[in-house]
């Protein structure tokens, strides 16, 4: 029996492939829905029925002019000819599309031939600037450079009370650093939006339209005065985009190894380490405060972490001494309590020796760490089985401030 290959079908998914190795999506479902919707309104538009030879691979950007892909030079004459690409009508719906099919290769060496965008600042603003930008996880792994040329891009955006910075649905524009301000995040569901988060005077947003050509996935609304940093989306994809598929790599295989996040897909643990970020400490910094707000969770990736807690007096105060309760190794995690419980930290945290930690903010860990919540539901009930036996007494790990 021979079996017939359909003409056409090997070109339409070597082009496929192509694509997905050039840009590295973290959905292959749902960047082949995009991929082929696009080829679709394409051989529309061109109003021919012909079997398509090669995916198109110029890009095209929010107001429908051809992007500059970033490719070497042999690529783009490959692609010649199909610079005639165009992107169907201006609607909301397919600008989108056509925004999904952006080129980009963040391997590509030759991004110095892009102007640069660069917004001017004071000696005050660019302090403040790297102040509000020294604890941004997206940004721990860039180099030197790479920062720099953020920082030079970065402008300052001043905001009132009920303003929206982001409407979900809408097209990305910008990623945000908050300088100051409360920040209310929204998330509308079946027609009805509620309140699922806060930020409160720092942290980041706005990246993940950014990073997936999605449509904004929250509306972000500040319910005081309030500065922020934003960062254009060309240079944003450019620079952090570039940084992620490195991160990728680095991190790929550590990742599965991780426990914790055995029960996540690979397109899941790709997208917590697209929002991870590095932390490196020295013998004896302290990670974590007992008593203090929580707005982090840790996985260790190398080296030791000393989890110690302050016991209580007889008279229920907090004593000065610290017993160590346990130590988290390569592939272990910590600071998960106080973000499940919404209390401050049950304990603290201290590096032995050099310690290499990758970190999550609050909001990611609760948009992407729902399917591991079990697994650390039933660890928090050995917290306070341990609890018991080492103090003798049932203390509150849901109010270690008691
Ligand atoms: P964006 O570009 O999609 C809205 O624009 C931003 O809100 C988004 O990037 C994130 O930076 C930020 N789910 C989705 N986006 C969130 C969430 C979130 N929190 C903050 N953002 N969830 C809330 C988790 C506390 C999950 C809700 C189900
Ligand atoms: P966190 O966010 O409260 C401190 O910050 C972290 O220490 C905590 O999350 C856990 O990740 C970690 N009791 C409380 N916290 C613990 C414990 C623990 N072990 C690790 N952490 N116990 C030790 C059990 C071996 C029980 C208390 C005696």
């Amino acid at each position: 029996m021979s079996i017939e290959i359909p003409p056409g079908l090997t070109e339409l998914l070597q082009g496929y492939t192509v694509e997905v190795l050039r840009q590295r999506p973290p959905d292959l479902l749902e960047f082949a829905v995009q991929y082929f919707t696009r080829l679709r309104e394409k051989r529309l538009q061109d109003g021919d029925g012909e079997p398509l030879r090669r995916p198109p691979t110029k890009g095209v950007n929010f107001d429908g002019e051809p992007m500059q892909t970033e490719s070497n030079g042999e690529e783009e004459d490959e692609d010649d000819d199909d610079s005639d690409f165009e992107p169907p009508g201006i609607n909301r719906f397919s600008r989108r599309i056509a925004v999904c099919a952006e080129a980009f290769n963040p391997d590509d060496e030759d991004e110095d031939t892009e102007p640069r965008v660069v917004h001017p600042k004071t000696d005050e603003q660019r302090c403040r600037l790297q102040e509000a930008c020294k604890d941004i996880l997206l940004f721990k792994n860039l180099d030197q450079e790479q920062l720099s040329q953020v920082l030079d891009a970065m402008f300052e955006r001043r905001v009132q009370p009920q303003e929206h910075v982001i409407d979900q649905g809408d097209d990305g524009d910008n990623f945000y650093v908050i300088e100051r301000g409360l920040y209310d995040i929204f998330v509308a569901r079946d027609g009805q939006s509620r309140c699922v988060g806060r930020y409160d005077n720092h942290g980041s947003f706005g990246e993940l339209a950014l990073m997936y050509n999605t449509p904004r996935a929250a509306t972000i609304a500040a319910t005081t005065e309030g500065a922020l940093w934003g960062l254009d989306r060309v240079t944003f994809r450019r620079i952090i985009l570039k940084n992620n598929a490195k991160k990728r790599r680095m991190y790929e295989q550590f990742v599965e190894s991780v426990p914790v996040l055995k029960s996540l897909e690979l397109s899941e643990r790709m997208k917590i380490v697209d929002v991870l970020g590095e932390k490196n400490y020295k013998d004896g910094d302290r990670i974590i405060a007992q008593g203090d707000k929580a707005d982090c969770f840790y996985i260790v990736e190398s080296g030791e972490v000393k989890i110690m807690m302050k016991s209580k007096t007889k008279a229920g105060q907090e004593g000065n001494q610290e017993v160590e309760l346990t130590r988290c190794k390569r592939g272990q995690y910590f600071g998960e309590l106080a973000l499940v419980t919404n209390k401050p930290r049950a304990a603290s945290a201290y590096a032995v020796e050099n310690v290499k930690c990758l970190v999550m903010d609050v909001q990611a860990f609760e948009r992407l760490l729902g399917p591991c919540m079990d697994i650390m539901k039933r660890n928090i009930t050995h917290y306070e089985e341990q609890l018991v036996s080492l103090f003798g007494s049932s203390m509150d790990l849901r109010d270690p401030g008691k």
